[in-house]
């Protein structure tokens, strides 16, 4: 006992080492006197329920205080040189470090990705192409009529010449017939330019995804029943499709494709305007015109193509009001479709 309160008296004296131990000497400090295992005070209380009550009591009581005096000192120090290195500007070591932004993709490339995905599952491969084209890629091959409005210089973006920034991603089907043989089957996501003020249904830059499938024997069953299952891939299992017909001078026939709303499920709601159905896409059998200019024999072959914009189905999807919201890199709006 005696052995045990000379060695508690020693201890005591290095209690005036914690004043001006620095950050590492602290720690050292710690693990010497209070450590778990090897630490000299933690030895000593070890020892205690081996005394005989009578010393018990007192050695137990004097190495505990200890302890408390110890805890304090060393608490005390460790506040005094974190508030030391704030004031003289230096890092404090022991802040909690700040999680990094690791960023995320905009939303338009989540649901282009998404789409593309659900197409990749059927067979489609992706293809891409550039937005510089020519106007016989982009109009002449679809078999826009000369006259066609949307060929007037006020409706698209000429860059001189012949050239001038598509006006949809059709001209990457265009190339796709002319440098590979049916079968086809491909999507293909891209930017496209169109003279369109900006308002907030309508961008002069906007995303379009396409697809295009050539073999023998393609009817519009296999059109329907394609389209049909990308819509209940894409807005769920008990989603309904309705086709209209519709007019394209690159399809014959063609039709518009809506799906029962996915947000009341056809009864009517704001997203849908009481209509019960939303406006997904346009489709069509490939006319035999754009197989002639592109090489495809068309009494061999046919096909049905699409076409769709992820804006809007993100816009009905998350109920966005304002097409604008994509293109103003604001972090408020972004961050709420962020993916880890
Ligand atoms: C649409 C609607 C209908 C389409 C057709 C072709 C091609 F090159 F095969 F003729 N590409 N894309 C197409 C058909 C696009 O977008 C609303």
């Amino acid at each position: 006992m005696r052995d045990l309160l000379a060695a508690l008296g020693a201890l005591r004296e290095r209690l005036t080492e914690i004043p001006q131990a620095d950050q590492r000497r602290l720690q050292d400090l710690k693990t010497e006197i209070l450590g778990r295992k090897a630490g000299a005070l933690t030895k000593i209380l070890a020892q205690v329920p081996k005394l005989d009550p009578e010393p018990r009591r007192a050695v137990g009581a004097a190495a505990n205080e200890l302890k408390r005096e110890f805890e304090a000192a060393l608490a005390a120090r460790e506040r005094a040189l974190a508030r030391t290195a704030r004031a003289s500007g230096a890092a404090d070591l022991t802040m909690p470090g700040r999680a990094a932004w690791t960023g995320g993709l905009h939303l338009v490339t989540q649901v282009t990705g998404e789409i593309c995905e659900i197409f990749h599952e059927m067979g489609f491969t992706r293809a891409v192409g550039p937005e510089v084209e020519t106007e016989r890629n982009n109009f002449t091959a679809l078999n826009f009529p000369k006259d066609h409005p949307a060929i007037d210089a006020q409706d698209s973006f000429y860059l001189g010449g012949d050239l001038l920034l598509r006006t949809h991603t059709s001209p990457v089907q265009i190339r796709t017939m002319e440098r590979y043989p049916p079968p086809i089957r491909v999507v293909i996501p891209g930017q496209c330019y169109r003279r369109d003020p900006f308002d907030a249904s309508h961008s002069p830059i906007f995303e379009q995804v396409e697809g295009l499938v050539v073999d023998e024997g393609i009817s519009f069953v296999d059109l329907k029943a394609s389209l049909s299952a990308f819509a209940r891939k894409f807005f769920g299992p008990t989603t309904r499709t309705r086709f209209s017909p519709s007019f394209f001078p690159f399809t014959e026939p063609s039709a518009d494709m809506a799906a029962s709303c996915s947000v009341c499920g056809g009864s009517g709601c704001q997203t849908c305007k009481q209509s019960g159905w939303i406006e997904i896409l346009g489709s069509g059998m490939v006319h035999p015109a754009v197989f002639e200019a592109c090489g495809v024999d068309p009494e061999r072959y046919t096909g049905f193509a699409f076409g769709m914009g992820p804006q809007r189905i993100a816009m009905v999807r998350y109920g966005i009001p304002d097409i604008r919201l994509f293109f103003e890199s604001d972090m408020r709006f972004l961050a709420q479709f962020s993916t880890p």
